[in-house]
């Protein structure tokens, strides 16, 4: 039938060639002779999703008839990435596509270098939703991703004379294979209006009606998530805005026809652009619009599907649905659902309410005040006049709960209240989340405690202490391993003598690797797929900065977003000392050679990473790291001592290509301000070591895989608020390097010195609340002790020390790395939080 003609594409090169072809003169209307490879990664793609299909549509019936408990995971954002190659890997359909590209006379690395990344987040809260839908569907859990689907996604960063420019990502140029639009699935989403009471005419009871305002219709797009070794498919449903059809008659019948119609229009405005911000709020009414839109969107189609198996039975409710809040974004989804039971379906409010909390578990990425979520009253108020009605209530029913408990204490009220009586007065979506969720999440256990007893301590006061978990945050090792780097999985696979990478859903038995460890052979082929990893990121630096790096140095790297608190500063710092160091060394006559041998290895500095458009200290940073590029990467006695690299338009599939190619790589926050980080387990997954300080998931990967193969320097988190008290009131100390380091910017040698003027006097003069003077020093020592472990040679198999000391570690990193796949991860939240079980295949 005609799924073994669609599924027999993954298989059969006739099948697959047949396919692509059909595809070429029909969905592209072209022909084989003018088959470029965008055309041929369309036709690819399409065939790949002609047979995804057949296992998405069986998997959602099965799912139906199974009617076992769905998870719904929300998120404003989901940093996909590519599709085609995990398809491939997950279908395992990789060799058969390569071989039947290659007999059409197509490269299939071409091919997949076409797509375009779907860049629809910011860094690690949108990475880690799309680990975790991969999770879903690779360990058979009915579990559906809800966002926005974005027009623009992250802005493309230019670097131009160092200075960051954004431009647009417009990734929808071609048309998305990946995506099937479903345009009979319209939902109708209100802002604005007015609240009125009524009376239910059967009942006689007072009844809210929510009227009149602004209408816009979500429209559902849908991308099938494969699973790996498995049929199982789930769904990633993505709203666009669109018009409604429905006019203003009031508009249209005073002649106002154009502006009715241009006001339409403007609805699709709701969905064309991700926020760039990364924790950090701003409170703009849009980025409020897109959060209703969105949940109230996907909260009408979780009840329309429960009612199609369940009617109106809503005893059964939260027993067939969970849903998880990935931050505070989408926090308006208590609220509506809320409203949907008690406004629309007539239930009483606390029978509404006890399935709602049910429901609902709220994870939380950050401590950072900055970051947390509120908007004014009087905002929420206009756009959804309901929402804030229910809000109030929420919160009365919950102060009154909190009286009773703690009787008089009109403080704790004030702290744990959803409305904060500021100016201006506003809704705290935290709080929101907690009181209507069951459980509570934090992304790493250092960070767990952390929430404990900093921002949330008077919930655990008011709810107790068992509502609020830890759920360690994981990584999918098949993008993250076997498509990033295929020939270490490889190697792997052969020595776990696992053929079909089973290993790849079942990461714990990566810990085999340990008995290899003393076996120089295995080193030597080790190292070496290290040192060709190097080579594609040297190849990389090259296409984007025209720079080249010796792929022999070590490759010292720090990508990720551009903020203070990840401390960007404190390694350009650590950077300049080192030039400085360099040529005062050979100002007094010491040669290159004995540098090497006494002093510094060679080493290339390799950072990448998005500032947000509006912040202007995250720029400073980047503009800074340009320029001692230039000063130091055109010294013509430095050689390959020392480069620094800034790769631009740090995304996924750049990710890919420079986590695997990284000897080192820095996690080196200050400690309690980094939730988890999850590059910081791709590049121990990879083989990297990595140089951190006490933060996060640091603390767990170092428990793992033991503190002899981790560079930990830095003040703990327990010191911060001392230090930043004595910063405040004795002064900042600058150590003599620092101070060297100043100097040299304040010189002018990187540029007008007065450009990086706010980057040394937040720390001199104005409490360097990132403890930046107090780590510097730390942080370089740690340098001259993890340099003594590199060696001279990376890539040189011949120098056993190198391989015994490093290499060795790189190993037993990776052995015992199998606690954070995002797999993990998911079988927690499952057991912990939502109450489901895999599906039976
Ligand atoms: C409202 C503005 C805003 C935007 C984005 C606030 C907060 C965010 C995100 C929560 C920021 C983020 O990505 N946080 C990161 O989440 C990762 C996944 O849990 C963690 O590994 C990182 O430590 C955390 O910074």
């Amino acid at each position: 039938g005609t799924t073994q003609t669609n599924q027999g594409v993954l298989t059969s090169k006739d099948a697959f060639e047949e396919s692509f072809v059909r595809h070429v003169e029909t969905t592209l209307a072209r022909n084989m002779y003018n088959c470029d490879n965008l055309a041929a990664y369309q036709a690819t793609s399409n065939t790949i999703r002609d047979a995804l299909l057949i296992d998405w549509a069986n998997t959602q019936q099965k799912q139906t008839i199974q009617d076992g408990k769905r998870v719904y995971y929300l998120s404003l954002e989901f940093l996909m990435g590519r599709a085609m190659d995990n398809a491939l890997i997950n279908l395992n359909s990789r060799d058969n596509t390569k071989s039947s590209l290659t007999e059409l006379g197509f490269n299939l690395e071409d091919v997949l270098e076409q797509e375009p990344d779907a860049a629809l987040g910011n860094g690690g809260l949108g990475r880690l939703a799309a680990c975790f839908v991969d999770s879903l569907s690779s360990k058979n859990y009915s579990g559906w991703g809800y966002g926005l689907n974005y027009q623009y996604g992250i802005f493309k960063q230019k670097i131009v004379d160092g200075y960051q420019i954004e431009t647009p990502d417009y990734w929808l140029k071609y048309s998305n294979p990946w995506e099937i639009m479903r345009n009979e699935i319209q939902i109708p989403v209100d802002f604005y209006g007015y609240v009125y009471e009524d009376h239910d005419p059967n009942t006689g009871k007072a009844k809210k009606i929510w009227a009149g305002g602004e209408r816009v219709l979500a429209v559902a797009a849908d991308f099938p998530i494969p699973g790996f070794n498995t049929d199982n498919t789930n769904n990633l449903r993505l709203w666009n805005a669109k018009p409604t059809n429905e006019f203003d008659f009031t508009k249209f019948n005073a002649g106002d026809y154009q502006q009715s119609v241009a006001a339409q229009q403007r609805a699709e405005s709701i969905t064309s652009v991700l926020y760039p911000n990364d924790n950090f709020e701003s409170g703009k009414e849009l980025r409020l619009k897109q959060q209703y839109f969105w949940v109230s969107a996907s909260l009408h189609d979780i009840v329309r599907r429960f009612k199609k198996n369940h009617k109106n039975n809503w005893n059964k409710f939260a027993d067939q649905i969970a849903i998880q809040l990935n931050d505070t974004h989408p926090t308006l989804a208590i609220v509506e659902l809320q409203r949907i039971f008690v406004d629309l379906e007539g239930l009483e409010w606390d029978k509404a309410w006890e399935i709602v909390t049910k429901v609902f578990a709220y994870t939380n990425h950050t401590v950072m005040s900055e970051a947390l979520e509120k908007w004014p009253v009087d905002l929420l108020g206009r756009l959804l006049p309901r929402h804030l009605e229910i809000i109030y209530d929420i919160n009365f029913n919950f102060l009154s709960d909190v009286e009773k408990k703690f009787p008089g204490d009109r403080d704790l009220l004030g702290r744990v209240s959803v409305i904060e009586e500021n100016h201006p007065k506003s809704v705290r979506m935290a709080s929101l989340a907690i009181v209507g969720s069951h459980k509570v999440n934090g992304v790493a256990e250092l960070h767990s405690e952390l929430i404990k007893t900093t921002i949330f301590k008077d919930f655990v006061k008011v709810f107790g202490k068992d509502k609020f978990t830890n759920v360690t945050n994981g990584i999918t090792p098949r993008r993250w391993l076997r498509q990033a780097n295929p020939k270490l999985a490889a190697l792997i696979a052969e020595k776990l003598n696992d053929p079909n990478y089973e290993y790849l859903t079942n990461l714990g038995s990566l810990k085999k690797l340990e008995q290899f460890v003393n076996d120089d052979e295995f080193l030597k082929r080790w190292d070496s797929i290290k040192f060709d990893n190097k080579v594609k990121l040297a190849n990389l630096i090259k296409e984007t900065t025209n720079i080249e790096v010796d792929p022999t140095v070590l490759f010292d790297v720090q990508v990720k977003r551009i903020h203070e608190y990840k401390r960007q500063q404190l390694n350009i710092f650590a950077v300049i000392y080192r030039y400085l160091r360099i040529k005062e060394l050979l100002s007094q006559g010491v040669s290159v050679e004995e540098i090497k041998l006494k002093h510094y290895i060679s080493k290339a500095s390799i950072f990448g990473g998005k500032a947000a458009p509006g912040y202007y200290m995250a720029k400073t940073i980047i503009h800074l790291i340009n320029k001692v590029g230039d000063v130091v990467n055109n010294d013509p006695e430095i050689g390959n001592l020392l480069k620094v690299v800034f790769v631009p338009d740090y995304n996924v599939s750049k990710a890919e290509i420079i986590t695997p190619g990284s000897d080192l790589s820095n996690h080196i926050s200050t400690a309690g301000t980094e939730a988890s980080g999850t590059s910081n387990m791709k590049f121990a997954l990879n083989g990297g070591l990595i140089i951190g300080t006490v933060d996060g998931a640091n603390v767990e990967i170092t428990r793992e895989i033991g503190e002899e193969n981790i560079f930990l320097f830095g003040n703990l988190a327990e010191s911060v608020e001392e230090l930043r008290h004595k910063h405040i009131f004795e002064g900042v100390h600058i150590s003599e390097t620092l101070a060297k380091v100043f100097s040299a910017i304040e010189s002018g040698i990187f540029g007008n010195p007065d450009e990086y003027r706010a980057l040394i006097d937040g720390i001199r003069y104005h409490g360097d609340y990132y403890l930046v003077s107090d780590d510097f020093d730390l942080f370089l020592q740690a340098h001259t002790k993890l340099e003594k472990v590199f060696g001279h040679h990376g890539g040189d198999a011949n120098d056993t020390d190198h391989l015994h000391k490093w290499v060795k570690k790189s190993v037993l990193s990776v052995a015992n790395m199998g606690f954070f796949s995002s797999d993990r991860c998911i079988d927690e939240y499952a057991e912990d939080i939502w109450n489901i079980e895999p599906l039976s295949q």
